[in-house]
């Protein structure tokens, strides 16, 4: 299983609204074969085990299939993988994580159990979940994973008093920040910031696709930013509209209304926080959130570290919602 999600880390990101998973296949004779889903409308990750497996003359029937996720029961894009599976006669599937998609949802096991197929849950189930997070997030609540970037110095700032604040942080900052966008389907900034900073909020530091560029509210003529989505109203249903439309992994950008709205609505995910070794030093300096905080210091929204690196002569805390 862990070489299964090995082939998932392949194409990770790359087959949204689809989730990445990845299969081994090992027939009786113990000759094996890998594979990953491709994406949309390509085949998923069990159908190309099964043809790489076929392709290379080796006889399937009695085969074990390890794979990430839940084998699909219905007709979507592509034929169903529980009759793929069956009609190859393999004799035993083992998956990671079971598939919440209402046209899944345990369907795809009971199936394959009633063709005779022995079925194994719950193997590598905590790194399958950790790797298929976007995904599962989506088919559970229908909105998008929710990543929020930061960048300050240490002190929490973003501009002096004159406004003023190109790059607080480093080079590898701005490069690690064009991946996360390659990486997200989606990525959002409030009109304020596209008015400000024109952004292009494409990926060019890196190799990559370009995401969906959405906009909270209206982007003025010119911007570069255009073609983008422009969004408004409550941040649930701008949630849900992304949902709709695929968006399994969101990052928000900035600027400071739009990081205090989010926030202080807890709809982040995970928040990436870019700290610069650079200390602003006053409280005319802007902040990273703009709008009133936590009222009492009961009030204080507490997270859990889920990750500290060096980026350059930068530092990355990685933050994630404290379990409940
Ligand atoms: C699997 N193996 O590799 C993937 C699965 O439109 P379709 O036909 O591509 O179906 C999309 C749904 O199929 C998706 O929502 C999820 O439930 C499942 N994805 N299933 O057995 C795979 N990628
Ligand atoms: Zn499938």
């Amino acid at each position: 299983m862990r070489r299964a999600i090995t082939q998932a880390d392949r194409v990770r990101h790359l087959t949204s609204p689809n989730p990445w998973v990845g299969a081994i296949l090992r027939t009786r004779d113990g000759r094996e074969f890998a594979g990953a889903t491709e994406p949309p409308p390509g085949r998923h990750a069990e159908q190309v085990v099964l043809d790489a497996a076929r392709a290379g003359g080796a006889d399937v029937t009695g085969a074990t299939v390890w794979v990430t996720l839940e084998p699909c029961d219905h007709h979507g894009r592509t034929a169903p993988c529980t009759e793929a599976l069956i009609g190859a006669g393999v004799a035993r599937v083992v998956f990671a994580v079971g598939d919440p998609d209402p046209r899944v949802d345990g369907r795809g096991a009971a199936r394959l159990r009633a063709a005779g197929i022995a079925v194994t849950e719950g193997v590598c189930t905590d790194r399958a979940t950790d790797q298929l997070r976007p995904y599962l997030t989506h088919r559970r609540t229908g909105r998008p994973f929710v990543i929020m970037k930061l960048a300050a110095s240490l002190d929490g700032r973003i501009a002096a008093a004159d406004g003023s604040s190109r790059w607080v942080t480093g080079d590898a900052a701005r490069a690690e920040a064009h991946r996360l966008r390659a990486q997200c389907d989606a990525v959002l900034v409030g009109a304020g910031t596209v008015r400000t900073d024109d952004p292009e909020l494409t990926v060019r530091a890196v190799a990559g696709r370009d995401p969906l560029r959405v906009v909270l509210g209206r982007a003025p003529a010119g911007a570069r930013v255009h073609p983008c989505l422009e969004l408004s109203g409550p941040l649930p249903g701008v949630l849900d509209d992304l949902g709709r439309r695929g968006v399994l992994q969101l990052l928000v950008e900035g600027g400071s209304r739009v990081a205090h709205d989010f926030h202080r609505a807890g709809l982040v995910d995970r928040y990436l926080m870019h700290l610069a070794p650079a200390l602003f030093g006053g409280d005319d300096a802007a902040p990273l959130f703009r709008g009133s905080g936590a009222r009492s210091i009961d009030e204080v929204w507490r997270g859990r570290i889920a990750g500290v690196r060096h980026l350059g002569g930068d530092l990355v805390v990685e933050l994630e919602k404290g379990v409940a």
